[in-house]
């Protein structure tokens, strides 16, 4: 039974239903006893595995099919009326033709299955920023990660009210699971999301990349706010004030980690202390005092398992301890408890391989596949679902309906060389460009080649869900909304390479320190270096205590550069990339934008 009157909702669910005809429909209510119930029916059927109730309370284990393991970007498409909307960016057809195409591979998708209705909220249940979705899906795994990853339930339509339309639509169906039919589709005029043939994270979990970057970014567009791929951490400095970052890195790049990072024992014992209020996305807006104010969207993190140990993110290991799912990744069999690359260096002797194989681990990864690579027991992309109550440096902020003041947004990628380890733009315009300008070595985050430099653009370029020009032009007009106090943009790559191929900066923890001078910035208490390219900071001002025997002044030297032959071909593959695969496929970009590379390319010829 329908668990709202809101006509709108319940005439697109009898059309949802007629159109993939389930044996059942349940309407989730988010009570534990339902929760309860469908858990113990996907243990019993095999679609999740129990896993040792005693180390890992309410954890449970899921392996999806081999080739569905990552999102899909080639298969992601936007459908606006006009090409010109969706952009360069995306993948494009008219939403008529997409809806024809897919409509048979629904009908009767869901015939012999249940169909779970889910009302759930992206952001803190009545907070103004907050907004409300229903996804229906044939996957109970979906409702148990909505369940961690929103505020779900019959308390999602409270919100709603019983006349609205301000909903977003989304219809998943697991269907056959067949590649080929693969299909991510966002009608953002419409509010809509269809996605099908896939059971995998940021494909089938609506609410997540979806609705709450490509859905929202184009509502944030037109009501004058901001959906980002950008974690939040708030730093309070021993003075008791709090000062709160955003971050945007593109995927499996670090946000998870600088979101729950732990000080280094001299920050500690100083009295800072770093909180997490979001690891992935950010809704920014301005608030009455003309200062941009961020939610988190999300209600848990759905991460990166392997490299995630008790010393590289302590807060996000904690934070998997009860009530997780986890993704892909391997099984002790000897206790039922789980294990992935980077946990520890002991690979449990009698595991289950993310695939579903039992093997030997130690000698199982001992073996080089034909890719020159060892082959591993967990899934590079496989990940944990974990409630964000479990995690212990959540910020007291998290539930703020208000959200948190943003004083600093930083960009950053995976960039083995140019880019230097920190840098501050000269104002907003230049912040925007300088987001505009990120680029990335990819990861398996999502399907295709790992470790090639591409454009990603605000680590929003699978995720922005309009033109690309256009979404730069609002960048700029936020800009100018906020004014002066409008927070200041930065730029890090923690992942500067020696000639040898290690990375030059420890990273983690000790990121920290760059997080230290980024805010003594804002503050206006350490100067800085004026380079063609941004503000760098003097050698003095980043504090090494601890870390001199690792970070050298040798070592420093590198991580700061900014080789001015290096920038020149960085400058100008930026021109290239502007023109040949923005403006001549049909992005505009503001002209704002082409001034400042103007600014740089004059400054680095002198
Ligand atoms: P998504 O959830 O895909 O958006 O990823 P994310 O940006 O949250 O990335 P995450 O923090 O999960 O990190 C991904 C990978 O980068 C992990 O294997 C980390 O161990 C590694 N990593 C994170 N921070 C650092 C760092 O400071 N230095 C180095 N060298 N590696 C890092
Ligand atoms: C990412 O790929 O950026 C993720 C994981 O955060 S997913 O939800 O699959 O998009
Ligand atoms: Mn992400």
């Amino acid at each position: 039974m329908s668990l709202t009157q809101n006509p709108n909702v319940n005439k697109w669910v009898e059309e949802m239903i007629a159109l993939t005809k389930p044996e059942k429909v349940v309407w989730i209510d988010g009570s534990e006893e339902q929760l309860a119930q469908l858990k113990a029916e996907a243990i019993s059927t095999g679609e999740m595995i129990e896993l040792n109730q005693e180390k890992l309370p309410g954890c449970i284990y899921h392996r999806t099919k081999p080739n569905d393991v990552a999102r899909v970007e080639d298969r992601t498409f936007i459908c606006t009326k006009t090409k010109e909307d969706a952009g360069p960016t995306n993948n494009w057809m008219a939403p008529d033709e997409m809806k024809a195409m897919l409509t048979p591979l629904y009908d009767g998708s869901m015939k012999g299955r249940t169909m779970y209705v889910i009302p759930y909220s992206m952001g803190p249940i009545g907070s103004p920023l907050a907004k409300v979705g229903v996804e229906v899906t044939d996957s109970i795994y979906v409702v148990l990660n909505m369940n961690i990853m929103t505020r779900m339930g019959k308390a999602a339509f409270e919100n709603l009210g019983d006349t609205s339309d301000d909903f977003v639509r989304g219809l998943h169906s697991k269907a056959d699971v067949d590649p080929e039919k693969r299909y991510i589709v966002q009608f953002p005029e419409e509010n809509t999301i269809w996605s099908i043939n896939s059971a995998y994270g940021g494909n089938v979990l609506l609410g997540k990349k979806c609705f709450a970057l490509r859905i929202a970014s184009f509502q944030g567009k037109n009501e004058g706010w901001m959906a980002e791929h950008m974690l939040i951490l708030g730093v309070k400095k021993p003075d008791g004030e709090v000062k709160y970052i955003t971050a945007a890195f593109p995927s499996a790049c670090g946000k998870t980690n600088l979101a729950m990072l732990i000080p280094p024992e001299g920050y500690k014992k100083a009295g800072y202390e770093v909180f997490t209020v979001g690891d992935d996305i950010a809704w920014m807006k301005p608030g009455e005092d003309g200062r941009l104010y961020a939610i988190n969207p999300e209600n848990g993190f759905f991460g990166v398992a392997p490299g995630t140990n008790a010393k590289s993110n302590y807060n996000a290991l904690a934070s998997t301890k009860k009530n997780t799912i986890f993704t892909n990744v391997a099984i002790n069999n000897d206790d039922m408890t789980v294990w992935w690359e980077g946990l520890d260096k002991n690979p449990p002797v009698n595991a289950t391989e993310w695939k579903g194989a039992k093997v030997n681990g130690p000698e199982f990864t001992s073996v080089v596949g034909a890719d020159g690579k060892k082959q591993t027991l967990a899934h590079p992309n496989s990940r944990f679902t974990a409630p964000a109550v479990n995690c212990p440096c959540i910020s007291p902020e998290f539930n703020n309906p208000k959200g948190v003041p943003v004083t600093a947004i930083i960009f950053g990628g995976r960039r083995a060389s140019t880019t230097p380890l920190v840098y501050q733009s000269f104002d907003w315009t230049h912040g925007t460009y300088i987001g505009s300008a990120v680029s990335s070595e990819t990861t398996a985050a999502a399907t295709g080649a790992v470790g090639v430099l591409r454009h990603d653009p605000m680590a929003m370029k699978p995720f922005i869900g309009y033109n690309v020009g256009d979404y730069w032009a609002h960048w700029l007009e936020m800009g100018e909304k906020l004014g002066d106090k409008a927070p200041k943009i930065f730029n890090v790559n923690w992942f500067k390479k020696d000639d040898n191929g290690n990375f030059l900066w420890p990273g983690f923890g000790d990121n920290m320190r760059v997080l230290d001078w980024i805010i003594k910035r804002c503050e206006g208490t350490v100067d800085a270096v004026e380079t063609p390219i941004g503000y760098i900071p003097k050698k003095e001002d980043i504090n090494l205590e601890g870390i001199e025997d690792e970070v050298t002044p040798e070592i420093l030297d590198k991580l700061l550069d900014v080789d001015t032959d290096l920038w020149k071909k960085e400058i100008a593959e930026m021109r290239r990339y502007y023109k040949e695969d923005i403006a001549d496929k049909g992005g505009k970009i503001p002209a704002a934008l082409y001034e400042v590379l103007d600014k740089i390319e004059a400054r680095l010829a002198k």
